[in-house]
C-alpha cells in the first residue's frame, strides 16, 4: 500500500505516511478519530484554557476575566493567581498519582513473586535486586535472593506512606541537589502523602498563596520521580529485565497479513511481558495454526509497547495518535489494554472491524470492552486466556478489508542507565570526557506524547534533528521515542545526521545519536544518570550542560514529569502551552522564579527551531558555567529562521 496516495488534509495532521493512509481509510469510512473530535470540540473554553475556571466546590463553578472587566473573584474570593496554581498542582497530583501507582502495582506483584505468589514472573535480574536492596539498607549477604526481594518490597512500601523524612531514592541525588530541596521545603516525604496533600492544599479554604501551593506541587512531582516512577522502573528490570542495547521494528508495518495481530496497549509491564511468553507458548501457536494464521504476533503501542521494545525487541506499531489507527487496518485481533492514555474510542472504532479490545485492570475498565481480570497471582493462567481470546477472533478477519501502510523501520531500544554506563566502559568518564572537550556539546531529554493539535511527531523530529545537527546527544522515552524511531533517528546509521563531534562518538560506540531510554516512568532512569554525571563532576544536576523537552505533551502526568525534572534542576522546554497563562505571576514564578530556587525553569515555545536555539544557548551557558569551552551559538549551525525571536513564557529565558 506504500503507494496509496494520502490527501493535504491527512498530511498536515501526521507526518507519518502509515498514519496519513489510516487517516484517509477513516475519513473514507465514516469513522471519526480524535482529530475529527478535536475539530468538533472548537472553539475550546479560553477560560480553561488559560487555567481560569474553577469547579473546586459547589459554590461555583467559577471563572476569571482574563481581560480585566469581569469577575476577577471566585464567589469564595479566589483570584487567578489561586485558581491558575491550584488547577495546576492537581494536574500535577492526577499524573504523579499515575505513575505512581503503576509503581505500586509493580511493586505489589514483585512482593507476591518474592513470596512465592505468582504464576509467569522470575527475579531477572538478581544483581541490580541486591545492588537496589543495599541501597536502601537490606542486608543481602548470606541471604536468599527471596528473602531479599521480601525486605526490599517491604522498605519501598514504606515509601509509598512512610513517616520518615524523605524517599529512599532521593539518596541518589547530589548533596547539593537536596540541600536545595531541604531549604525550600520540598524533599518529597510519602509518595502518597503528597498526592494525598496536594488534593487537600487545593480544596476551598486551604492553600491560598500561588507560591505556596506551587512548591508544594513541586515536592509532589518529585515524589514521583524519585518515588513511583523510580520504583516502577528498578523493579521493573528486576523482574523483567535491566534493558541493553537491541534492535527491533516500528510503525504499521510491523503487523502481518497472515499471522494473529495481538496489540498490547498502555503501560504496565506485568501484562506484556506474560502475553509476550504465553505467544511463543507452542500449544497457542498450533492453535492459530488450526485456525488459519501463520503465527501469532505481538506488536506494542505507546509505553508498554516501549517496555516491551526495550527488554525484548517487540516491534511497536506506533505511538499516541495511532492507537485508532492501528485498528482501521482491520489486522488486529485483538488490543489488550491496561491502562493510561488508552482513549476510550478505541472500543466504538474496533465495533467496525472484528478486532476485540480487551481490557485488564479493574481499576480501568471499559464499556463495551471485553473484561479478562488481570491478577499477578495467576498471571500466566490469564494471558493464555487473553491470548487465546485473540486467536479465536481470527476467523472473522475480513481479509478483503485489511490494509497495512508501508514497510516497518528499524529502530534501536535498550538504552538502561546500565546499558549506557556499559557502553561508555562503566563510568560516565568517557561522556563526561566528550562533553568537556566540545566534542558533545550537552544532553537533551526529548520527552512525552503526541498532541492532535499539533501535527503529529513534526515537533519531536524537527527538535531532535537540529538538536543531534548540533551535537547534542537526544535521550528519549514515551512516545517521542516512537516518533524519533519511525523518522530513522534511532539506528547507528543515524549518526551520519549528526554534527562532527558526536557523530565520531556515536560512530566509535556503535549507537544512534538518539537513545531510547524507556516508557514515561523511565524518565526516571534520566534522573539516575544525570545524578551519576553530576556526582562525577562533583556539581548539582543545574550545573550540567542539560535540558528537557516535551514538545508535544499532553497528559497530567507530563506535566508531573516536567514538574520532577525542573525540580531536579532541569530547564525544560514545553510545545504545548500549559493552562497557566491566566495568572501573570504564576507564569513568571514558572518561567524566572523557580531559577533562584531549584536552578531551573519551564519555557514554553512551540516551534522546534527556536526550542533548538534556546536550549543550544542554554546548553552553552551551562558549559561556561564549568568553566568547559564556550562556542557562540552563532558560529554553530543556524538554519535561516532561528534567529527570529523567542515567545517564551518569561523573559529570564530570552536570548
Ligand atoms: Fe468558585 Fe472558589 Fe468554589 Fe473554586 S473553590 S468553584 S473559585 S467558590
Ligand atoms: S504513552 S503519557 S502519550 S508519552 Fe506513556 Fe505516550 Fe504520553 Fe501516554
Amino acid at each position: 500500500m506504500s503507494g496509496t496516495s494520502t490527501n493535504g488534509r491527512s498530511k498536515s495532521l501526521s507526518i507519518n505516511r502509515d498514519a496519513q493512509v489510516m487517516i484517509d481509510q477513516a475519513r473514507a469510512e465514516g469513522i471519526a478519530t480524535v482529530w475529527d473530535r478535536l475539530a468538533d470540540q472548537q472553539p475550546q473554553c479560553g477560560y480553561c484554557a488559560l487555567g481560569l475556571s474553577c469547579r473546586n466546590c459547589a459554590m461555583g463553578p467559577c471563572r476569571i476575566d482574563p481581560f480585566g472587566e469581569g469577575p476577577q473573584r471566585g464567589v469564595c474570593g479566589a483570584d487567578a493567581d489561586v485558581i491558575v496554581a491550584r488547577n495546576l498542582g492537581r494536574t500535577i497530583a492526577a499524573g504523579s498519582s499515575s505513575h505512581s501507582d503503576h509503581g505500586r502495582d509493580i511493586l505489589e506483584a514483585f512482593g507476591q513473586l518474592a513470596r512465592g505468589e505468582t504464576t509467569g514472573y522470575r527475579i531477572v535480574d538478581e544483581e541490580k535486586l541486591r545492588r537496589i536492596a543495599g541501597e536502601v539498607g537490606v542486608t543481602t549477604d548470606g541471604r536468599t535472593v527471596e528473602e531479599v526481594a521480601i525486605d526490599l518490597a517491604d522498605v519501598l512500601q514504606e515509601d509509598y506512606g512512610t513517616r520518615r523524612g524523605s524517599l529512599s531514592f532521593t539518596a541518589r541525588a547530589p548533596g547539593a541537589r537536596r540541600d536545595k530541596w531541604e531549604a525550600a521545603g520540598i524533599t518529597p516525604r510519602g509518595i502518597d502523602r503528597e498526592n494525598v496533600e496536594m488534593l487537600h492544599r487545593t480544596h476551598m479554604g486551604v492553600d491560598n498563596d500561588y507560591v505556596n501551593t506551587l512548591l508544594h506541587a513541586l515536592r509532589t512531582g518529585l515524589s514521583d520521580g524519585w518515588g513511583g516512577s523510580m520504583i516502577a522502573t528498578e523493579l521493573s528490570d528486576v523482574m523483567f529485565g535491566t534493558p541493553t542495547p537491541v534492535m527491533s521494528e516500528v510503525n504499521l508495518g510491523v503487523l502481518k497479513t497472515d499471522q494473529v495481530n495481538i496489540a498490547m496497549h498502555g503501560h504496565n509491564p506485568l501484562l506484556s511481558d506474560v502475553i509476550c511468553a504465553a505467544a511463543q507458548d507452542p500449544d497457542l501457536v498450533e492453535l492459530a495454526q488450526s485456525v488459519g494464521a501463520k503465527g501469532i504476533n505481538v506488536v506494542g503501542l505507546c509505553c508498554t509497547g516501549n517496555e516491551m521494545l526495550m527488554r525484548r525487541g517487540v516491534p511497536i506499531a506506533g505511538n499516541h495518535l495511532m492507537q485508532e489507527l492501528v485498528l482501521i487496518t482491520g489486522a488486529l485481533e485483538a488490543m489488550v489494554v491496561d491502562y493510561q492514555c488508552i482513549m476510550p474510542s478505541i472500543v466504538d472504532v474496533a465495533k467496525c472491524y472484528h478486532t476485540k479490545i480487551i481490557s485488564t485492570s479493574d481499576k480501568a475498565k471499559f464499556t463495551g470492552a471485553t473484561h479478562i481480570s488481570f491478577d499477578p497471582g495467576h498471571a500466566a493462567e490469564v494471558a493464555e486466556r487473553i491470548v487465546r481470546t485473540a486467536i479465536e477472533a481470527y476467523p472473522d478477519r475480513n481479509h478483503g478489508r485489511v490494509r497495512i501502510p508501508g514497510q516497518p523501520v528499524k529502530m534501536m531500544g535498550g538504552f538502561s542507565v546500565e546499558a549506557i554506563l556499559g557502553a561508555l566502559g562503566g563510568t560516565p568518564k568517557p561522556l563526561v570526557d566528550a562533553i568537556a572537550a566540545g566534542s558533545i556539546r550537552g544532553a537533551v531529554a526529548v520527552v512525552g506524547c503526541n498532541n492532535p493539535k499539533l501535527p503529529q511527531d513534526l515537533e519531536h523530529i524537527e527538535l531532535t534533528r537540529r538538536l543531534i545537527e548540533n551535537d547534542i546527544l537526544v535521550l528519549v522515552t514515551g512516545c517521542a521515542a516512537v516518533a524519533n524511531g519511525k523518522s530513522g533517528h534511532m539506528v547507528p546509521e543515524a549518526s551520519a545526521m549528526a554534527g562532527p563531534g558526536l557523530r565520531a562518538v556515536c560512530e566509535a560506540l556503535g549507537i544512534p545519536p538518539v537513545l531510547h531510554v524507556g516508557s514515561c516512568v523511565d524518565n526516571s532512569r534520566i534522573m539516575v544518570l544525570v545524578a551519576a554525571l553530576a556526582d562525577y563532576l562533583g556539581v548539582d544536576i543545574d550545573q550540567l550542560p542539560v535540558a528537557g523537552a516535551a514538545p508535544e505533551w499532553y497528559s497530567e502526568k507530563a506535566v508531573a514529569i516536567g514538574a520532577y525534572v525542573v525540580a531536579s534542576g532541569i530547564t525544560t522546554v514545553l510545545g504545548v502551552q500549559p493552562p497557566v497563562f491566566g495568572s501573570p505571576h504564576v507564569v513568571d514564578l514558572l518561567a524566572n522564579g523557580l531559577e533562584g530556587v531549584v536552578g531551573a525553569t519551564f519555557v514554553v515555545e512551540p516551534d522546534p527551531a527556536k526550542a533548538a536555539l534556546f536550549i543550544r544557548r542554554h546548553i552553552e551557558t551551562k558549559r561556561q558555567g564549568l568553566g568547559l569551552p564556550f562556542v557562540e551559538p552563532d558560529t554553530m549551525r543556524i538554519d535561516d529562521n532561528d534567529s527570529a525571536p523567542m515567545v517564551l513564557i518569561g523573559a529570564a529565558v530570552e536570548g
